[in-house]
């Protein structure tokens, strides 16, 4: 009778389902067949390709697979030559990269042509915000899987596992660098025992070509090195960053350099001894210059009195176009202010026509729901990416001008703030996994498109072969009917749909103060830097709303190349999603669409309302293809992103509604709180 009962219990339970803690991310499908690895090499990446081969097999049955390491100088880097019956590369990790590839493409069911697959980028980095206590700036997902308060120097066998797991999620999309630490760094990272800890770091992720980095503080020589001064231009400072460069060689031959957060949000830096952001980069560019190091020199720098802070970066670092070592980096964030929702391309991509120039992007969601709200940003950095500077011309997009296709930069790079931590699935929100997918894939292929990659995420997270089948994967129509299509719909819309519940219309940087997860147009607490509070940038009043940049205005339209100056400084030419970041408009402002600018914005906050609100139907409908723990775990996040929403919808529309004394258009949903109650709300409180 127990049989019976089992037996009737099992045949009712969908196929594709098993228990699944997110844990194993995109990876975690086991082969279906057995396969042959022919590779007369050998070395620890080559064995984990041969066994990620074994382990995740999805040809036929029985064939057999040719791994080559033969030079081709129509390969780059790590680059790779795919077929169906083997990998050729210029290196071991090329024959890595191709497998994992090769793979991708079994279990996605793409077409292998005999193609060659090279990076877009030379260097594909995450950077992790973790701090020596464990805890992480702007992370989400627990405490740091590097660093943690007690016992920091014990390296334990679980630690080697995470590592290793970590290291092989990244090679898996083709990430190839990890800075360990917070850019706002401590000065005791370039101590010995940290260094010692570095080192094991290292040794564990060395085979799946993950190189380490380290964020440093500029002020570290005097910090730690008991100087006088941490000058650049000071010859014993100059030493002190030579030997210490020296001594990290010694413990990490492939050591990768140093990321520089400098003069930056109370960070020290040259400009503290009177020097200035060259003096400050090459010094330490020539200190890891014979060990092959880079230093990637941030340029997120804004002071408190500047009148716009959207254009102090440009201003800064222009003047030194052309100064900076080649094995510097200016490591640039996707957008003049700061990883905001929406934000226009920095004006920096392009312009810097003499210096190596890297794009940063913010993996975790800072601004963006963080882990509780379900928001897939590839979209957002394909449009970035593909936005025209028109700086050589039209198709100088800002890809192309920082992969190497249109400077000859000697390193190119993209870098990505991690949203990873010690959460069981790594990111906090399973649909977060696909963040860090994502980055990966466009460090990879800067082309790719959002489609394609939210496509394959989600087949290889979701998708599980049915255990006894031994064929090529064929997704059945009603998997790809009820799961597949409706999900990557959600995942393609979710960006636009935080956009729109969020500061639609080129509103920006309306958060609640410091936590930056809830809305507070309000918040200007007195005494505060006013950049740092959200009347600086929306600047509502009875006459209108947004932040004039036009030539009237602070000129930062004056900063993009012709014909964007032009477009962005005409309210007629500009496009709407930037209009209130480059113009005040009067609440009376004819749209596009016949409406008063204050009714668009009515309909933006409810259009965000209504997306996410779909996006919980379309999840509850995909129940039966995922396991419970994952199902419920987005389904009670769904509730959280649809409830939070509606305060920001309520908050923002209320409170601009003060300026603008105008009704909320009667065939729209009406506010459910009041305005007073959300202003002593935190919303972090689930
Ligand atoms: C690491 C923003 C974030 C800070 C972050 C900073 C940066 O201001 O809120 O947490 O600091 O960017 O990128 O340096």
């Amino acid at each position: 009778m127990k049989t019976i009962i089992i037996i009737f219990i099992l045949s009712f339970t969908n196929q594709y389902v098993h228990a699944e803690d997110g844990h194993n991310l995109w990876l975690g499908n086991k082969s279906t067949g057995k396969v042959n690895v022919v590779c007369t090499q050998n070395s620890a990446t080559l064995t984990i390709a041969r066994e990620e081969l074994q382990k995740g097999w999805h040809g036929k049955d029985g064939a057999s697979v040719v791994l080559t390491i033969k030079y081709d100088k129509a390969i780059k880097c790590d680059g790779f030559k795919l077929n169906s019956n083997g990998v050729q590369a210029n290196t071991d990790l090329g024959i890595l990269y191709g497998v994992y590839e090769l793979l991708r493409r079994q279990y996605t069911g793409q077409s292998i042509k005999g193609e060659i697959c090279n990076p877009s980028y030379e260097f594909r980095l995450l950077n992790h915000w973790d701090n020596l206590d464990g805890s992480i700036e702007r992370g989400y997902a627990g405490r740091s899987i590097f660093w943690r308060k007690d016992n920091p120097f014990v390296v334990t066998e679980n630690d080697k596992m995470l590592w290793q797991e970590y290291a092989r999620a990244n090679a898996s999309v083709g990430i190839n660098g990890a800075v360990l630490d917070n850019v706002n760094a401590s000065p005791s990272m370039l101590t010995l025992e940290y260094l010692e800890k570095v080192k094991a770091i290292a040794e564990v992720v060395r085979p799946y070509g993950i190189k380490t980095y380290l964020s440093v503080k500029f002020s570290s020589p005097s910090l730690i090195g008991g100087l006088k001064t941490s000058d650049p231009l000071n010859s014993e400072v100059i030493q002190w960053w030579k030997d210490k460069v020296k001594e990290i060689y010694g413990r990490i031959p492939d050591f990768g350099g140093f990321l520089v957060k400098a003069s930056s949000e109370g960070q020290p830096g040259p400009q503290d001894y009177g020097r200035n952001h060259a003096d400050g980069a090459n010094m330490m560019a020539d200190a890891l210059k014979p060990y092959g190091g880079i230093v990637m020199w941030r340029a997120f720098v804004y002071s408190p009195n500047d009148k716009d802070r959207a254009k102090q970066a440009y201003n800064e670092f222009m003047p030194f176009d052309g100064q900076f070592r080649d094995n510097v980096i200016i490591q640039v964030k996707n957008g003049p202010v700061d990883f905001q929702p929406r934000e226009p391309f920095s004006p920096l991509f392009g312009a810097m026509k003499k210096t190596s120039v890297m794009p940063e992007l913010q993996i975790t969601q800072e601004y963006l729901g963080q882990s509780i709200h379900l928001v897939f940003l590839a979209p957002m950095w394909e449009e970035c990416l593909q936005s025209d500077t028109y700086q050589e011309g039209a198709g100088s997009t800002v890809a192309r001008c920082t992969d190497g296709s249109i400077y000859p930069q000697k390193h190119t790079a993209f870098a990505g703030v991690s949203n990873i931590g010690l959460d069981a699935n790594w990111c906090g929100h399973t649909f977060a996994g696909a963040n860090w997918y994502a980055f990966g894939r466009l460090a990879w292929n800067n082309h790719l498109t959002s489609e394609k990659i939210a496509d394959e995420w989600i087949k290889l997270t979701f998708y599980q072969t049915p255990s006894e089948d031994k064929n090529p994967i064929s997704f059945s129509t009603d998997w790809t009917k009820h799961f597949l299509l409706p999900v990557k719909h959600m995942m393609l819309q979710s960006r636009e749909a935080a956009v729109n519940y969020m500061m639609p219309l080129g509103l920006h940087h309306i958060f609640a103060g410091d936590h930056h997860y809830g809305p507070g147009p309000w918040f200007a607490p007195k005494g505060l830097r006013p950049d740092w509070t959200p009347p600086y940038y929306h600047k509502a009043d009875t006459n209108g709303i947004g932040f004039d940049r036009t030539r009237t205005g602070s000129d930062a339209v004056s900063q993009y190349h012709e014909p964007l100056n032009s477009q962005f400084n005409n309210t007629k030419t500009c496009p709407e999603i930037y209009l209130l970041w480059f113009h005040h408009l009067p609440w009376d402002y004819k749209m596009k669409s016949g409406r008063t600018f204050w009714n668009e914005l009515c309909y933006h906050y409810d259009e965000g309302l209504q997306q996410v609100r779909q996006f919980q139907k379309v999840w509850d409908q995909a129940e039966r293809y995922v396991d419970s723990e994952r199902f419920t775990q987005i389904q009670s996040k769904l509730r959280r992103q649809c409830m939070n929403a509606q305060v920001w919808k309520d908050a923002c529309l209320l409170y601009f509604q003060q300026f603008s004394k105008l009704p909320i258009p009667y065939n729209r949903e009406r506010p459910v709180h009041d305005l007073k109650d959300l202003i002593e709300y935190d919303m972090r409180r689930p």
